[in-house]
């Protein structure tokens, strides 16, 4: 029980200690910050504040651990990106440089619907001393051909945000699909080169890449390399399938005899199993998707509208045909290359995680959870 007398007691106690408070740091905060006491004890001079002047060149330490290639593949980066990814793909690129490049020095090539700003421009060129190019898509490379029906495109798409398909509303979303699906390779800026890695905004690289990939793709004849596969949504792709058994029908002379259908389909072809590898991260031969067989496989599917009648993504239709057109040996795992995009990462695991001083926690490992299409990869090679 609390009596009077020690309520008042209580409560008085309490005011003068509140007060007590505040004065002090009334008055502390008024010393800290009082423009003239500071002026008062500031003595160095008033126009060159010491941090202005800079470390000495001699305190600086060389990058004496950059190797000199003696050989360098024929090969680029590519991102995709618009102004305002600049903070995600400064990110990305520069744990790229840091994991990678910083030793390799091959060149950027960034690409976008629209024109780069200068402050764009400048910030990606602050992170590289290799080569960075800026290019424009040209429009018929990215917007919705003529030739799709408007009315039918957008039924479709109020259906997909009904149903709450992911980016199922977005006609950029369906651009940015048909343009990586078969159109990049194209552009003039990437026309020179062999082989691309490509990198997307606000991705993780966790190990150090101390060997060149794009020399293990040259050198053992791979066209298509992955980190993560999956399984994709079927609302996206309803008639997808179909229309690649139409195409194999046609030209069942452009299917590689080793090809990797064990990968795509659980029933010999009949029908997908909805695998594919996830492309945010790829590493490619750029000769292979403007070869013969990729180019028909992508102009049929471009011609039946799917793109845009439905959501058909990149990465379904980039994994069929590196499974149908390639060996299956010509499609690598790059199983050393930790790699986050969310929300899935690889971590490389056991000696490998080691070997690359990754930053990953081990257990932390999308590879063989339920969905994930690795163990289908892996099949095929036993
Ligand atoms: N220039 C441009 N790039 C885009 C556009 N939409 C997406 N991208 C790029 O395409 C890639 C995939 O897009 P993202 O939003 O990451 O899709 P998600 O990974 O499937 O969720 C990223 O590199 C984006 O920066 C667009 O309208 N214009
Ligand atoms: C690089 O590869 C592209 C595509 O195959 C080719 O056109 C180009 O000539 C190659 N460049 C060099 C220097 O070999
Ligand atoms: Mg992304």
């Amino acid at each position: 029980m609390m009596t009077p007398m020690r309520y008042v007691l209580l409560v008085l106690g309490l005011i003068i200690s509140i007060h007590y408070i505040l004065s002090l740091t009334h008055e502390e905060y008024g010393k800290a910050t009082s423009i003239s006491n500071l002026a008062g004890q500031w003595t160095g001079p008033k126009s060159n504040p010491p941090y202005k002047t800079p470390v000495p060149e001699e305190y600086y330490k060389p990058d004496e651990h950059i190797y000199q290639p003696d050989r360098k593949a024929n090969a680029t980066f590519v991102m995709l990106v618009r102004n305002s990814d600049l903070p995600g793909i400064m990110s990305s690129m520069k744990q790229v440089e840091d994991r990678f490049n910083r030793k390799f020095q091959y060149p950027y090539v960034f690409l976008n619907d629209e024109a780069f700003t200068q402050n764009f421009k400048d910030n990606i060129q602050a992170l590289t001393t290799a080569q960075v190019e800026f290019g424009i898509i040209p429009s018929d490379h990215w917007h919705q051909p003529s030739s799709i029906d408007e009315e039918r495109a957008s039924k479709s798409r109020e259906d997909m945000v009904r149903n709450n398909v992911i980016y199922g509303g977005s006609v950029p979303y369906r651009n940015m699909c048909r343009f990586n699906s078969g159109f990049f390779y194209r552009h003039e800026l990437v026309q020179k080169y062999r082989y691309y890695w490509r990198v997307e905004p606000d991705v993780s690289f966790f190990c150090d890449v101390d060997y060149d990939p794009f020399l293990v793709m040259q050198d053992q004849n791979k066209v298509y390399g992955f980190t993560i596969s999956l399984y994709e949504y079927q609302a996206t792709i309803e008639t997808l399938w179909g229309h690649v058994k139409s195409f194999i029908n046609a030209n069942p002379d452009l299917v590689s005899p080793e090809n990797a259908m064990e990968f795509l389909s659980d029933d010999g072809g009949e029908s997908y199993n909805l695998c594919h590898f996830w492309s945010n991260f790829e590493i490619g031969d750029l000769d292979f998707w403007r070869g013969e067989a990729y180019s028909k496989f992508f102009d049929y599917l471009d011609e039946q509208g799917g793109f845009y009648y439905e959501r058909w993504g990149d990465a379904p239709v980039h994994s069929i045909g590196a499974a149908l057109f390639a060996k299956k040996d010509q499609i690598h795992f790059f199983n050393d290359i930790g790699y986050r995009h969310n929300p899935y990462q690889h971590c490389p695991q056991g000696g490998l995680h080691q070997k690359g001083r990754c930053w990953c926690d081990p257990t932390h490992n999308f590879d063989y959870e339920w969905y994930s299409c690795l163990n289908k990869y892996d099949k095929m090679f036993s």
